[in-house]
């Protein structure tokens, strides 16, 4: 569909708005009464922008690149069938897949609503030889709703992973706490999958930092250097989150990300990591995630 198509079958006067976000890649703007807008690019499903309260919330680099194949660094990656390195690209082809508008509504007094769709295509299929329909559904009021719905719609079962691998823009990554994982199994990427328990509730950020946290509490925090809240994260039916920051050193083999820019974010990503989720056919898999800027 073109733009004009997409925007006379579901556009909707100021609350949705398509529109090319770099030529050849199209995108949706969702405005809410409140003043909060999200932009999200229909390739990889991705949310590129969320502004709450006049200000940007989420990081894209400004070295991002838009070519198929390759992911964009930053927004919200939605992380499906595969977490990380494995028999698929890193971290599965959802990301890097044309995703359809399934509907828009701006629903007075309620959100505004988008649902992207995903299902199998001959190039999945050579990847990863199930069918399946994936449903986003993204819900912008105040605060952000998103839902992920993943259903078998083949004759065999099959497993998952799936992430919101979530960038959020923080003013200093040194200042900010993630608070709310303490007593948690963490699991360190960068020292060999070493498993201990998370002693701080305060947790701070110096270092290249790749931890998936298991089982975790389903609500969490981001807060500033004074202590003060600036996002709230609850996950639903979604068991881990993962906390990453490349800090110099990995940033050094990112060619889509400045040289500092790690400074300017932390990815706080939930996901069903550890447990990977089973669907026998016709069976479906609901999760959510809902981020509050503080
Ligand atoms: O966020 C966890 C992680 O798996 C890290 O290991 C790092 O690779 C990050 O995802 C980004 O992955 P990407 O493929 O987007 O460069």
């Amino acid at each position: 569909m073109s733009i004009d198509e997409l925007n006379q079958r579901w556009g909707n006067r100021r609350e949705i708005e398509f529109f090319w976000r770099t030529p050849g890649f199209p995108a949706v703007k969702l405005r809410h009464t409140s003043g909060s807008e999200l932009e999200v690019s229909l390739y990889g499903g991705q949310v590129l922008s969320w502004l709450a309260e006049g200000r940007e919330r989420l990081f894209l680099s400004e070295r991002a690149e838009f070519s198929r194949g390759k992911a964009i660094r930053g927004g919200i990656p939605l992380v499906f069938p595969q977490f990380g390195s494995g028999p698929l690209p890193a971290h599965g082809f959802a990301r890097t897949s044309e995703f359809s508008v399934l509907s828009a509504s701006a629903e007075r007094g309620c959100g505004v609503q988008i649902v992207l769709g995903l299902v199998e295509s001959p190039e999945s299929l050579k990847l990863w030889r199930h069918k399946f329909a994936l449903r986003l559904v993204l819900s912008l009021a105040e605060d952000l709703y998103m839902e992920l719905v993943v259903e078998n719609t083949d004759s065999e079962p099959f497993e998952f992973q799936s992430l919101l691998h979530t960038y959020f823009a923080v003013p200093e990554i040194g200042e900010i706490r993630v608070r709310g994982l303490a007593g948690t199994r963490v699991v360190d990427f960068l020292s060999g999958g070493r498993e201990t328990i998370e002693p701080s509730n305060d947790l701070p950020v110096t270092k290249q930092t790749d931890q998936l946290y298991l089982e975790a509490p389903d609500c969490v925090a981001i807060t500033d250097g004074e202590g003060a809240p600036i996002f709230e994260i609850e996950k639903e039916r979604l068991a881990d989150f993962v906390l990453w920051n490349p800090w110099i050193e990995k940033s050094a083999h990112l060619a889509d990300l400045a040289p500092n820019a790690y400074r300017g974010f932390v990815c706080l990503e939930a996901g069903n990591v550890r447990s990977k989720i089973s669907l026998a056919p016709g069976e479906s898999y609901t999760s959510a995630q809902r981020l509050r800027p503080i």
